[in-house]
């Protein structure tokens, strides 16, 4: 790992072109704080600038217990929507940014921190992982982004059925629930994570610009006008300099051709 560094709340290393962000503070399950928030920021900047993709992990047993109550319980109306926009905020430069996320969970998985998660591009979850919205259960409601990017990934029943009752999924069942994208055996997420992301920062910048910029925004748009928007990004990625190499390379031959299943 190169430029490995470490502050109160995060720690940053640059290996292969591929950042690895870790929550560090353990101590308190990687609740996330107002300042914890600021330190995310900083390390999604720094990514920005100089890495290809991203894997984001916890140290300690969890990913992350979400918003740290023990902040919030003091806090003002005000203070609670300011607090929650700056989440917004950081969180929407990882959801659209210019590298894609891949998440590596395990532990807690709850509340803020599924919010974390949502935001990634990818998720990757460990046989320890399990998945909550306790919000119900304290008094609150999700602050983070939940309401859109977790009822979009799970819908909104599931979604409701959580912070309703406090159900609590397994790394199996959230594969289900379209929550995570990949399970595998504890303690190997962040090295899948770190697969996946190489495999996306080997990909043309401006394709996984297009994949994690324009896909969510056409979702929300309607199929008519979805259609018309992809015609665009299609014409404007296929002609850059980069894609004409890289379909030259296909057609004279010197690009990989695909592993079949089974083949790998
Ligand atoms: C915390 C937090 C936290 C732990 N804020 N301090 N999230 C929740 O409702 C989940 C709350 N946490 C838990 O249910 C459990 O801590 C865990 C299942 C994640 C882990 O259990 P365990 O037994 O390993 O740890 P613990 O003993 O419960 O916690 C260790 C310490 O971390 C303890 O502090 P200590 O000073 O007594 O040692 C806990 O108080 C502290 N801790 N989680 C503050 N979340 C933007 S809106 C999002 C809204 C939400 O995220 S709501 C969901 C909040």
């Amino acid at each position: 790992m190169s430029g490995a560094t470490t502050s109160e709340f995060v720690t940053y290393e640059l290996k292969d072109e591929i950042a690895h962000i870790g929550l560090n503070r353990p101590e308190k399950r990687n609740a996330i704080s107002d300042r914890f928030v600021e330190a995310i920021a900083t390390a999604v900047q720094r990514a920005e600038d100089e890495a290809k993709a991203v894997v984001v992990f916890g140290h300690g047993d969890h990913f992350c217990a979400g918003l740290d109550l023990a902040e919030h319980v003091k806090k003002t109306p005000i203070e609670g929507v300011r607090g929650s926009r700056r989440w917004h905020a950081v969180f929407s430069t990882i959801e659209h940014g210019t590298i894609p996320w891949i998440s590596a969970l395990h532990g807690a998985v709850v509340g803020g921190g599924l919010e974390l998660a949502a935001s990634t591009h990818i998720r990757v979850a460990d046989q320890s992982a399990f998945f909550a919205l306790p919000e119900g259960q304290r008094g609150i409601f999700v602050g983070g982004g939940g309401s859109v990017r977790v009822a979009r990934l799970t819908g909104v029943a599931r979604m409701t059925d959580m912070m309703l009752t406090g159900r609590v999924a397994s790394a199996e069942e959230a594969e289900r629930w379209n929550m995570v994208q990949y399970v595998v055996p504890k303690g190997e997420a962040r090295a899948k994570a770190h697969e996946l992301a190489k495999a996306a920062a080997a990909n043309a910048s401006l394709s996984n610009y297009a994949v994690i910029n324009a896909l969510p925004r056409i979702q929300d748009m309607a199929k008519e006008d979805g259609l018309f928007v992809e015609s665009f990004i299609s014409s404007f990625t296929a002609t850059s300099p980069e894609a004409e190499e890289r379909l030259r390379a296909f057609l004279e031959k010197r690009a990989a051709r695909l592993k079949t299943p089974g083949n790998t």
